[in-house]
């Protein structure tokens, strides 16, 4: 008999499906969109509908594996008590070396996002102060930016976006990295709406749109500025905003005294008599809906970026107002029971994410002895890979729990096989959409594979039978009750739930009010939305959204990398067959600059800088600037030719505030080119 069961697609993702599978015989057979989760709509993206091939995929792992030496694939089978007992032993070694649990780290980030994932956090918390990867490689800069001007970091429901008359989607590309979002949009299009795309280069979403808008990577906080001032001066400001804002005389003046239209034409790219018509546009069209995406805030302005974009929302009188704001994404139904804050008290050595290997190569007293990795996959993801080659012979114990061997898996001395999402329970939440599931599991954990929960109790119940009292972590529970409990109070509430077990029948959505600062009361100090941010101020950025240049290329790597995210992928995860794989990144190019090169479409080519060289083949794109070239990262069939070896740990203005670290300005990566004249 063919049995339902309801999931959640728990990716790093703004659309966090419903989903349900169909089994038989304990065999998952097939996965579909859930039709009665509005958001979902009874859809799913490809990558989604591939799950059940990744699933059952030959190169899953489904035993414990110990590797003989790092990077080898000299890879054994061992069982689970071995790999236990290893890892347990290391942890108290160090422990009694050095008197202290600093030398064990943790790096964690967003290969699953369901709570039940914090698990290894939970377990490190249970064996003392830990070293611990904070903050994010994604969207920090943006979070403190509208925490600055909002006093909170929310967005209106995005399926208010259908009643925007005006829909600006600035440095985001839904078409692929948020697809049902696009059905919302097409909502609006045929109630009448315009969309315009706001992008360096003709983005998927961009060619969907009514009107593209070609900025210059890392300038549009300029350009949203210049548009304030048209605001201005063509008499477009909300004639209500100094009763709701804090700061709106001294912007102004800021605008009179800074900002000049001609130049910020020639800086952004976009010709003035364009940014006059755009802001005019915005500022008599109600509503006028603005979604932020996290490619704009990739910067060492990015958060700059961001108020600028704030500012002009509030000026237009757009804040506050149904179907319209500027929305980048949330954190209100977040508020899981055990999740745990980088707050400054925590006992935790806290490490920047972004700045991973640098900062674990400089701790001395005591050093990084131990590192976990666990949903997170930096030797692909990650800046400084070259540190990060030296900081892993240093380590006297790597440890991957992970799903597949990854590259960083290829680093590691221990591997721990994961399970899937339709292998465990869980609990997710989006951090775009209100809604909130569980996820059940559908089969059996394949082969010897265990759930981050249940990896984490066996180390806890085997650190415990070597000394007891060594983890205060529980050795064991019950995976369900463990999930439910995760639904904190607040989140009941959120979800108009009394008890935990409502929500197993079917996911719920938070009652939160569809308009973010409808009633424009704001969650900052004064009560108003902030243009003049002193909380900006002591963090030490400019008290105003002011326009600071991004990064400009230097001359011996003339050419900036975009690297924006693949339709087939999330991020390293890949859903492609592997006859769509091919074995190097093609790199899109203008074909002015491919001339200067003598690259024509299909050559080989080498991308490099100092920190690194990358083969590449060449697709030329009359749309790109001459100075921009683009990879979507596809899936290449040899991890080693890892894209990110031309990155390095620069890192964006804001963040610290709400992350607890700046995010990772990969978009200010900079390169070179030449042909590659072999094979
Ligand atoms: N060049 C470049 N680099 C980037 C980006 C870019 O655009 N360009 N984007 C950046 C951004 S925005 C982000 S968010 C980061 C993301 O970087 P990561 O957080 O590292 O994300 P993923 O690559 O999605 O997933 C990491 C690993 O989690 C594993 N995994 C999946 N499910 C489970 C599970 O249930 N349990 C366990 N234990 N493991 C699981 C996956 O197999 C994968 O190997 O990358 C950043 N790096
Ligand atoms: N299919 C798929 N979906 C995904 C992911 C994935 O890897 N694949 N990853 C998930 C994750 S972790 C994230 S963070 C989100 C990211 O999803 P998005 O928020 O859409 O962000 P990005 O794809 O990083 O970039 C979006 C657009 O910003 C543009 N951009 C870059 N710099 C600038 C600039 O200076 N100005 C302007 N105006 N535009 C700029 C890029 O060219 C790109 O088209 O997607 C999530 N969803
Ligand atoms: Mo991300």
């Amino acid at each position: 008999m063919p049995q339902k069961h309801y999931h959640i697609c728990p990716r790093n993702c703004y659309d966090t499906c419903s989903m349900i599978s169909t089994t038989s015989n304990g065999v998952l057979v097939s996965v579909e969109g859930n039709p009665s989760h509005d958001y979902t709509n009874g859809k799913l993206c490809p990558k989604a509908l591939h799950d059940v091939k990744k699933v059952y995929s030959p190169s899953r792992i489904r035993h414990p594996l110990r590797q003989k030496h790092r990077f080898s694939g000299d890879w054994e089978r061992i069982t689970w008590d071995e790999g236990l007992d290893l890892i347990a032993r290391a942890i108290l070694g160090i422990k009694n070396k050095y008197n202290s649990t600093l030398p064990i780290a943790l790096n964690k980030y967003s290969g699953n996002f369901g709570a039940l994932h914090n698990a290894m956090e939970w377990l490190f918390s249970g064996i003392g102060p830990t070293t611990r990867a904070i903050g994010s490689p994604c969207w920090s800069a943006g979070i403190d930016a509208q925490a600055f001007d909002f006093g909170r970091f929310i967005c209106s429901d995005p399926q208010n976006m259908a009643k925007a008359k005006l829909i600006w989607l600035w440095g985001v590309n839904p078409a692929w990295t948020a697809i049902h979002q696009m059905s919302i949009i097409f909502d609006a299009i045929d109630q009448g709406a315009t969309v315009v795309c706001f992008d360096t280069h003709l983005s998927a979403t961009a060619v969907r749109s009514h009107r593209f808008v070609q900025v210059k990577p890392g300038s549009d906080g300029l350009l949203a500025l210049a548009m304030c001032k048209v605001l201005l001066k063509e008499n477009f400001i909300d004639p209500k905003i100094k009763d709701y804002s804090v700061g709106c005389d001294e912007f102004i003046s800021y605008l009179n005294s800074e900002i000049d239209l001609e130049e910020a034409a020639q800086t952004t790219g976009v010709k003035s008599e364009t940014i006059k018509n755009l802001a005019i546009a915005y500022g008599q069209t109600h509503p006028a809906c603005i979604w932020v995406g996290f490619g704009l805030q990739r910067y060492t302005n990015g958060g700059q970026t961001l108020r600028a974009i704030d500012a002009l929302g509030a000026l237009a009188g757009h804040i506050g107002e149904e179907g319209g704001g500027v929305n980048y994404g949330h954190f209100e139904t977040w508020q899981f029971t055990d999740t745990q804050q980088s707050q400054s008290t925590s006992p935790n050595r806290r490490l920047n994410i972004n700045r991973f290997a640098t900062e674990a190569l400089n701790c001395t007293d005591p050093p990084v002895n131990l590192l976990w990795l666990s949903g997170r996959n930096p030797l692909s993801q990650d800046s400084d890979l070259k540190l990060w080659h030296k900081l892993v012979q240093q380590l006297d114990l790597i440890v991957v729990n992970d799903l597949f061997l990854t590259s960083s898996a290829e680093a590691a001395d221990i591997f721990l096989p994961a399970t899937t999402h339709y292998e465990h329970w869980d609990l997710n939440s989006s951090y775009w959409h209100y809604w909130v599931g569980i996820n059940e599991p559908a089969i059996s954990p394949l082969g010897e594979t265990k759930s981050d929960l249940e990896i984490a109790w066996n180390i806890s119940a085997k650190l415990n039978e070597l000394e007891p009292g060594s983890c205060s972590f529980p050795t064991h529970g019950s995976e369900k009750e463990t999930v439910l409990r995760q639904l904190s109070p607040t989140l009941l509430r959120q979800l108009g739930l009394s008890e935990p077990e409502e929500i197993l029948s079917q996911p719920a959505k938070a009652n939160l009010s569809p308009t973010a600062w409808s009633g424009r009361k704001f969650a900052t100090p004064s009560g108003r939305f902030e243009f003049f941010s002193a909380t900006a101020a002591a963090a030490g950025f400019p008290a105003l959204p002011s326009y600071l240049p991004a990064q400009q290329p230097p001359g011996d790597a003339p050419l900036r990398l975009l690297t924006p995210h693949h339709t087939s992928m999330i991020n390293s995860q890949s859903y492609l067959e592997s006859d769509q794989t091919s074995n190097c990144y093609k790199v899109q190019l203008n074909p002015q600059l491919a001339q200067d090169y003598k690259l024509k479409e299909g050559d080989l080519a080498e991308l490099f800088n100092e920190s690194g060289i990358l083969q590449v083949r060449v697709l030329l794109d009359p749309t790109l600037p001459r100075d921009v070239v683009i990879i979507y990262r596809g899936a290449t069939q040899q991890q080693s030719l890892d894209l990110n070896v031309l990155f390095r740990s620069t890192t964006t203005d804001m963040g610290t505030v709400s992350t607890g670290a700046p995010g990772f300005a990969l978009n200010e990566t900079f390169v070179n080119l030449r042909k590659l004249t072999k094979r």
